[in-house]
């Protein structure tokens, strides 16, 4: 805009008049066509460098007389120039508010966030598929149950020293409290081991089981947890001999980890089985060469054996006619030891952290 005047020079009335109307339709015009915001348009109109203070100033030059008709002029003016602002103002918000309201039905719709099966779930529906392939159909016994069949029915005498091992949780239950709870015991399941002789009391050979349930030990650092899950097979039938559980044992790693992991078999002993086996893998993170979780390049996945003719007797197995297998792995050590999978940390898996499930 030009400027019109300074003030130094003296006005005449109707040239002041004539500058307030051209200011004011200079004002009103701009003010609504304008993109500036209102704050930044009241400062240029009204505010203390803007032409109307300027010619406001202007009014102490004009005469006595002039001055009540000028006066009338100036608040004229400003009036104008508010009431553009004020419907600026007003506009701004109607613009925001209908921005806001609006609503475009043809944008597609915002997913909710979907989750996955936990990577333990997960391990275990690979596990059972690979061993459905061979014929073993996965079984399901208690995870609550009388000492007995974790131990005793295991060729473990009550108090035999082997069932420390398991570092069990014991349950007082109120049916049977005093003497008869010492007598009977009632166990989270510390391993699998106990759906065998559950499995043989059905009383249907052969037996062709993998049993995948929760186990329970006062254990936990980097690959313990006091809750995990272990799958026991339980192969028996007739003339079944090592080369069979080597086979299966082999058909599993195959299938499960790749073919550029090894495993190895070392003699054990477990009470349950004769002769007993432990399995190990080559660890998936450092590949054999040695790391903070398997310390010698070796991870020990978990027991097997031909089964105890004492076991089968228990179940009420003729052992002049059956005899069988056993194995017993840990299924969150088992899927650690997958080569994509890079966990370090057996905790991770329980410790809830959404971040951390959605890598899987
Ligand atoms: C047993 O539990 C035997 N019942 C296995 C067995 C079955 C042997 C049938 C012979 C015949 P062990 O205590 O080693 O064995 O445990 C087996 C596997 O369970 C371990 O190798 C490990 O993979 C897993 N495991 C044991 N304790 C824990 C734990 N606290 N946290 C996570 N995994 C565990």
């Amino acid at each position: 805009m030009k400027k019109i005047v300074t003030k130094e020079e003296p006005i005449a009335k109707d040239q002041l008049i004539r500058l307030l109307l051209t200011l004011q339709e200079d004002a009103v015009g701009a003010i609504t066509e304008s993109t500036e915001s209102v704050d930044t348009l009241r400062l240029t109109w009204l505010g203390k460098n803007s032409e109307f203070l300027k010619l406001a100033s202007s009014m102490r030059s004009v005469t006595p007389e002039d001055k009540q008709q000028i006066g009338a002029v100036l608040n004229g003016v400003k009036k104008s120039i508010e009431s553009a602002l004020a419907s600026k103002q007003q506009l701004t918000n109607q613009q925001a508010e209908s921005t806001a309201d609006w609503f475009d039905t043809t944008e597609p719709g915002e997913q909710p966030p979907q989750g996955h099966l936990h990577i333990v779930t997960q391990a275990i529906a690979e596990i059972t598929d690979i061993f459905n392939r061979l014929g073993f159909t996965r079984v399901r016994h208690p995870e609550i149950d009388w000492d007995w069949y974790p131990f005793e029915a295991l060729n473990m005498p009550h108090s035999h020293p082997a069932s420390d091992e398991w570092e069990t949780f014991y349950i007082r239950y109120p049916g049977s409290p005093g003497k008869e709870y010492k007598k009977q015991k009632i166990v989270l399941t510390p391993h699998t081991s106990n759906g065998q002789v559950r499995e043989m009391e059905k009383g249907v050979l052969p037996i062709r089981m993998i049993n995948i349930a929760k186990c329970y030990r006062r254990q936990i650092d980097i690959s313990h947890t006091p809750m995990f899950h272990q799958f026991e097979g339980l192969y028996v039938d007739k003339n079944v001999s090592i080369g069979h559980l080597k086979g299966v044992l082999d058909y599993f790693a195959k299938h499960f980890f790749g073919p550029d992991r090894t495993t190895r078999i070392r003699p054990y002993h477990f009470q349950f089985t004769e002769p007993s086996f432990e399995i190990d893998i080559s660890c998936g993170i450092c590949h054999g060469k040695g790391c903070k979780l398997c310390k010698e390049g070796w991870l020990e996945l978990g027991g097997a054996g031909m089964t105890h003719p004492q076991v089968l007797k228990n179940g009420g197995v003729d052992t002049t006619v059956y005899n069988g297998f056993a194995f017993g792995w840990g299924v969150e050590r088992t899927y650690m030891m997958k080569s994509n999978s890079n966990l370090d940390d057996i905790r991770l898996i329980y410790g809830n952290d959404i971040r951390f499930l959605k890598q899987f």
